[in-house]
């Protein structure tokens, strides 16, 4: 038995400069670290982050509090505990905790930890991270949804969609799935600049130039993939994050259906404010695309089981620290899978160099995982991961559904 022997914590910085927590687990003289990323656009029923609200210092973003607990109580608890154990891990952490929405220690302290220890058993034993979970073999590469308009929150132009993503449906291996994302975006940053707008980039990587409006930003891509020499909606699909908990104003059923007739639009994510179930329900039996639930859902599986129940979507996304443990996260994505809800895999805003999502995405035959664009290192790290998981399997490399 591998045991854990001290937890430590510090902070450090995401992709948008703001703090957060780093923890790095030791067995010995053995180490691993994760990092927690943090969301803009983030949910009512979303695990709690921990700040220093009141220490002026940084701005009342810094995570020193946390870091405390991690270096003091986390790693006394955790200290002697078989580390390859992490269902037991996180259950301890989560006792600890003591709160709904681990807001005694703090989400994004937990998490950290979490994840840690899951690498740490990873390079004890050996053997490459998305080995180490339940699934032994058959693994399958995600497609990527990737963003390539940011709007909204993530951005600073008039669109109120938050996230324009492409999916390409035809590719038949990651790489492939990567070039014809990699054209596209050569392709849609040569009509921007044409069209004299700036081709500078949001906070997920995606180009954020002023347009005026939804079907602008739409038919701008319809022309970026016909440039690229594919054909939109049946080897490339458009896929919107509309992120209406951040709107002013509620979206119809009626929009959303005379959008869809439009467009090759073929992902929907929350359309909807998280509490407007009736809403949800009614869009996802009114149409047969996907229906992905994110604020909604909140990684949480008590929300995903209504969900289930009412048909309210048909997919979730995927995000540790809406939910603040690796175990649970892993109990949400089984509970979506047993259901034939697709699982989608997803970074959050302010994002960093740490790659677990792209082992997670492959170690859970994920169908989808979205990290932002061909552009910000914390988002290309994810994509190159991948691409390393796809060169080691060789040829047993299989794409999963969408
Ligand atoms: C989302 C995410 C990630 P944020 O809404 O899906 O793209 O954004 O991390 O800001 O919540
Ligand atoms: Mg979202």
């Amino acid at each position: 038995m591998n045991k854990i022997t001290k937890v430590h914590s510090r902070q450090v910085f995401d992709s948008r400069g703001n703090p957060t927590i780093e923890a790095e687990v030791f067995s010995k003289n053995i180490s691993a670290t994760a990092i927690c990323p943090s969301g803009a656009s983030t949910g009512t029923y979303e695990a709690y982050e921990k700040r220093d609200i009141s220490n002026k210092k940084y701005l009342g973003k810094s995570v020193f509090s946390a870091i405390k607990l991690v270096n003091s109580k986390i790693s006394k608890k955790l200290k002697n505990t078989n580390l390859h154990d992490q269902e037991l891990i996180d259950s301890l952490l989560i006792k600890l905790d003591g709160t709904k929405q681990k807001s005694n220690l703090g989400a994004n302290a937990i998490l950290a930890v979490s994840i840690a220890v899951k690498k740490l058993s990873a390079k004890i034993k050996k053997i490459p991270l998305y080995k180490t979970f339940l699934l032994k073999n058959n693994f399958k590469l995600p497609y990527p949804l990737m963003n390539i308009i940011n709007g909204g929150v993530h951005a600073n132009n008039g669109l109120r969609i938050q996230e324009f993503m492409i999916r390409p449906d035809k590719a038949k291996s990651f790489s492939e799935a990567m070039r014809m994302c990699f054209l596209i975006i050569q392709n849609l940053k040569t009509l921007i600049k044409r069209n004299k707008l700036s081709t500078s980039v949001g906070d997920e990587g995606g180009f954020a130039p002023n347009l005026q409006n939804t079907e602008e930003a739409i038919k701008l891509i319809i022309q970026a993939i016909e440039k690229s020499g594919f054909n939109p909606g049946e080897d490339i699909s458009i896929c919107l994050d509309v992120a209406a908990n951040e709107l002013n104003e509620a979206k119809t059923i009626d929009y959303y259906s005379e959008l869809i007739k439009k467009y090759p639009i073929k992902s929907i994510e929350d359309p909807f404010a998280e509490d407007d179930w009736e809403s949800w329900k009614k869009l996802t039996k009114n149409t047969n695309i996907q229906i992905v639930g994110d604020d909604l859902f909140a990684t949480n599986i008590k929300r995903l089981k209504r969900g289930i129940e009412e048909k309210s979507a048909n997919a979730i996304l995927i995000k540790l620290n809406q939910i603040g443990t690796v175990s649970e996260t892993l109990e949400a994505i089984d509970l979506a899978q047993k259901n034939d809800f697709k699982t989608i895999i997803s970074h959050r805003s302010g994002d960093t160099e740490d790659t677990f999502i792209a082992d997670l995405a492959v170690a859970t035959n994920s169908s989808q995982i979205k990290t932002g664009s061909l552009a910000r290192s914390e988002r290309v790290a994810k994509y190159n991961r991948l691409l390393r998981i796809e060169e080691e399997l060789g040829n047993s490399a299989k794409m999963a559904k969408v």
